[in-house]
């Protein structure tokens, strides 16, 4: 069948197109795959945009079947993108060319008419750190210089999906183009994808995110390796808000590529939320039961690699106590007619970070992985199954093992087997502790929000604010250890406000002013601060962490069902002496270190969110913000 056939390069004709400033070329092309009856005439459109842009040489359209991914399982086989893992079932590995291994958010940007629309202008921020602006020209420019004829030779694959349960009222839909296979067979796992999208969008409001993906050739023209088509030195991820429409170029890497993730559910889901009055956030969402069979949800937001799908997927180290996991990265919440914030996990799978990973740190994320999962950029045995640091070696014994970039390892060698930012990615589904409402349509009841980082210094194990501006000001105020998660090198603490610093979708003030408000839109959760990360003197954790945090649930279960269990500090709210459950934890555990506030410590801390508000937020800061750092420096220098 033609693609021809179905009116290619309307409006295009006519004009120069409104988005993009490309040649038009009109060819004809196979739809190699699916059937481009099924896509509404706004689809057809994009996709028509998106070939004569391109130029492929075939179009795919996604069913979303399992013969499909067969069929694209075989294709990256024979091109060396995957390597199939015989000790599991339906497992496979990808090594990516080791110029492309995180999300670049250096060359992540917004555009907006005005530069205030994206970010924070104030006169000290050089450069700033909650974004980057991008204007419409030079987005043009940008797309011009990389994209026509892009994918000549390749196949474009269309994905319908959606985020959130198809046909749920708080999901929204997208549609991806892509020369990835890989991108294909990963957003069959982390969303839904495929035919039944398309149903629901013929039969609704026919909204969808465009979202436009290429891994590119550089500009030599040759790829340095043929079974990871990238351009690194000329990727960019482009999102424009009022278009809702997402263009990335250059990498394959999940953050960069899987659009529906980091692009779709948080930059732009952020400033869709911000306009019909809800929030998208970096949050996990947990269902706790207590010994009493009581049931709440929590949201919590980490920034990447600090714990979250750890603590989604928790084993509960407190007797009586059960976890569920709803999601383990990104919540979409909004206030039912009743005023309860409800949230949903708009994903469909995890694409977690695999170090670390083990049968003692989550037991459940390792019953998990094992089947239907893409690993990224981890070692390999020679047995045909995988391994990382962290994991379990015993079950290396007599084995080799080849590393993330293809060579035999050796422990010896002091490099790392897997790379620190390696992914598994893997079906919801699968998740033995998987919440049963995990699908429900109208999302479950989040009773509280927490905020965390990796602090080694300063900052207790957990405390709660005394109102919703005061949690605002603390999510404002987060800061954490850099991670592997983008390209920062080294372990700075960073800043990285509601752990959404690389994901804003518009100006941090304006997000900031738009929590505020929420409190007039319904009951809010009550809102925490952990910190599992606190060392002590002698550089040793001391909190044991994973399921033991399960301790700091029971204390935030407590405090939501209204007990008396805290007493006040200048940071906030603290367990009272007794209240949290430590019985029966191995080891000894050193509470006056874990809670203790030190005053310089803190007096620093508050230099240093008032600098950082100062540089990066200056006049967008809302004053009820500033008025909470105000109160906060008042009450430290009494300390
Ligand atoms: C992620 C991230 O991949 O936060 O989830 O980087
Ligand atoms: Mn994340």
């Amino acid at each position: 069948m033609l693609l021809k056939g179905v009116q290619l390069l309307r409006g295009g004709l006519v004009g120069p197109p409104k988005s993009y400033n490309f040649r038009l070329v009109c060819r004809s092309l196979s739809v190699q795959y699916g059937d481009a009856k099924v896509l509404t005439p706004a689809v057809k459109q994009y996709v028509e945009k998106c070939v004569d842009l391109c130029q492929p040489e075939r179009v795919h359209i996604c069913d979303g079947s399992a013969g499909e991914s067969k069929l694209l399982q075989g294709l990256m086989l024979k091109q060396g993108t995957i390597l199939p893992l015989p000790k599991y079932d339906n497992c496979w590995l990808a090594r990516t060319n080791p110029a492309d291994v995180a999300r670049v958010e250096s060359k992540t940007f917004i555009c907006t008419e005005r530069r205030e629309q994206t970010v924070p202008v104030t006169p000290k921020a050089t450069p700033g750190t909650l974004g980057n602006w991008i204007s419409e020209a030079d987005l043009q420019a940008a797309i011009g210089e990389r994209f026509p004829g892009c994918m000549k030779g390749r196949t474009m694959y269309v994905i319908p999906f959606s985020m959130g349960p198809v046909g749920s009222p708080l999901s929204k839909i997208g549609i991806e183009i892509t020369d990835s296979p890989y991108v294909v067979e990963s957003m069959k796992i982390m969303t839904r994808a495929g035919n039944p999208v398309l149903d629901v969008l013929r039969e609704g409001d026919g909204q969808f995110v465009k979202c436009l993906h290429s891994v590119g050739t550089p500009k030599s023209g040759v790829q340095v390796q043929s079974s990871w088509p990238c351009d690194p030195e000329r990727t960019i991820i482009l999102h424009k808000p009022a278009d809702n429409e997402i263009v990335s170029y250059g990498s394959g890497y999940g953050g960069n590529s899987l659009l529906g993730k980091k692009c779709f559910a948080l930059r732009i889901g952020s400033t869709i939320a911000k306009r019909e009055g809800w929030l998208a956030e970096h949050m996990l969402i947990l269902g706790i039961t207590n010994p009493e069979g009581k049931k709440i949800y929590v949201a919590a937001a980490f920034p990447s690699a600090c714990g979250k799908t750890n603590l989604a997927m928790m084993t509960p180290s407190l007797p009586g106590y059960k976890v569920e996991c709803v999601g383990d990265d990104i919540a979409w919440m909004k206030f039912d007619s009743k005023g309860v914030l409800r949230a949903i996990n708009p994903e469909n799978g995890f694409f977690g970070v695999a170090p670390g990973t083990s049968r003692a740190t989550n037991p459940i994320a390792m019953d998990t992985i094992f089947r239907n999962t893409v690993f990224t950029n981890v070692a390999s045995t020679s047995d045909g199954g995988v391994y990382w640091e962290g994991m379990e070696s015993a079950q290396l014994k007599d084995l080799t093992v080849t590393d993330w970039l293809g060579k035999l390892w050796s422990k010896e060698s002091g490099k790392p087997a897997a790379h620190p930012n390696s992914r598994f990615c893997t079906p919801a589904t699968q998740c033995p502790i998987i919440d049963p409402a995990w699908e429900d349509s109208a999302g479950v009841p989040i009773s509280a929000i927490l905020f965390g980082g990796r602090r080694p210094a300063g900052v207790p194990l957990v405390y709660e604010a005394r109102d919703w501006t005061h949690g605002v000001f603390i999510g404002a105020a987060m800061r954490s250890e850099s991670t592997a998660a983008a390209e920062h090198k080294g372990k700075v603490i960073m800043h990285d406000p509601f752990a959404m610093r690389p994901f804003f979708g518009y100006n941090f003030g304006d997000y900031l002013s738009h929590w505020l408000s929420m409190e007039k839109r319904g009951t809010v959760p009550k809102v925490f601060h952990v910190n599992w990360f606190r060392k002590s003197s002698e550089g040793k954790f001391l909190w044991p962490g994973f399921g033991d945090n399960s301790r700091v649930l029971d204390w935030i279960f407590r405090r939501v069902q209204g007990e008396k269990c805290f007493e006040d500090s200048p940071i906030g709210r603290l367990p009272s002496k007794g209240a949290l459950n430590v019985s029966g934890i191995e080891g000894n555990i050193d509470l006056s270190q874990l809670f203790d506030l030190p005053k310089a410590f803190w007096q620093q801390e508050a230099l240093e969110i008032e600098r950082y508000f100062e540089e990066q937020v200056g006049g967008h800061l809302p004053r009820p913000v500033a008025e909470q750092l105000t109160e906060l420096k008042a009450r430290v220098a009494n300390m």
